[in-house]
């Protein structure tokens, strides 16, 4: 069980991350590893396709980072990890919200000599739903180090102002482009902080945080599974469905209202003790 403490709520305010030793054990390090190689393969265990596959065995460009989007809904051992009540409630927590949906998982694994992940807000891609806040939890599945290109952070870029989505995110000419412009915008000079932490450990960020990951110009992979959280009151925007990752998401509209099913954003942790009931259903399936 994964618990914050004030002065990590503090540092996080303060900088618009933190970094954490430990958010899984080992033994769930292990799974998790073995249902990416079955992913990428796609072995879709729950016979459910991921909602974003942008790279599998066969057809993959060997020189990219590869990506999957919500393969909790294709993988009951992944499922298992981003629907947790504790992360979810962390999440909570630092974004002082009233409760925590899934918004989207990412499944990254960037191999020896892969390529970068450009410099991004999240939440400029986020204009479907309102209020369109992101807080994420970024989970190491190996031991994460400056050359291998782990994730990077601007501290305190999250009182910037608000830019706009621009560029290529998979394997940009310059990783850091968009972020330095704002950072010329803003009139400062940003102050960028690597999270190395052991397998297992891994970081939160504000959806307003720049961030991105550079070249892995180490000998060893690197893994990590990110749950990327909205609050458990956020609907539909109705005016905005066709920006962002809107096109993607917004399938899962109902029809009469604006209504986020639970089905397809479960609700994690809520501080009155909901939590969507066939999360359990799913897992156990
Ligand atoms: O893991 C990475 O390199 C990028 C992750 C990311 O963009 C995110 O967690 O929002």
């Amino acid at each position: 069980m994964f618990e914050l403490s004030q002065k990590q709520k503090l540092e996080f305010e303060e900088n618009g991350f933190l970094v954490v030793d430990k958010l899984i054990d080992e033994d769930t390090v292990e799974q998790l590893r073995e249902s990416f190689d079955k992913l990428f393969r796609g072995e879709f265990e729950t016979g459910i396709t991921p909602d974003e596959v942008n790279w599998q065995e066969a057809t993959g460009d060997p020189t990219r980072t590869r990506q999957i989007c919500n393969g909790w809904k294709a993988d009951r051992t992944i499922a298992t990890v981003v629907t947790r009540a504790d992360i979810g409630k962390a999440v909570a927590t630092l974004g002082g919200w009233p409760g925590v949906r899934v918004m989207i998982d990412n499944v990254i694994w960037k191999p020896s000599q892969t390529r970068e992940l450009a410099y991004h807000q999240d939440n400029a891609y986020l204009a479907w739903y309102t209020p369109s806040e992101l807080l994420s939890c970024w989970i190491a599945l190996d031991d994460t180090s400056r050359e291998g290109g782990t994730l990077e952070f601007v501290r305190g870029s999250h009182k910037w102002h608000h830019s706009k989505p621009e560029g290529e995110f998979h394997a940009p000419e310059d990783y850091k482009k968009y972020m330095h412009l704002a950072a010329e915008r803003e009139g400062v000079n940003p102050e960028i902080v690597h999270v190395e932490v052991p397998k297992g450990g891994g970081s939160f960020h504000h959806g307003w945080t720049w961030h991105g990951s550079g070249f892995n110009q180490s000998a060893h992979p690197r893994r990590s599974l990110v749950m990327h959280g909205m609050r458990s009151d956020a609907e539909y925007d109705p005016a905005h469905l066709s920006e962002g990752t809107g096109p993607i998401y917004s399938r899962y509209k109902r029809l009469g209202d604006n209504a986020l099913d639970e089905n397809f954003f479960p609700v994690t942790w809520r501080e009155d003790g909901y939590r969507t009931p066939e999360i359990q259903k799913f897992l156990l399936q």
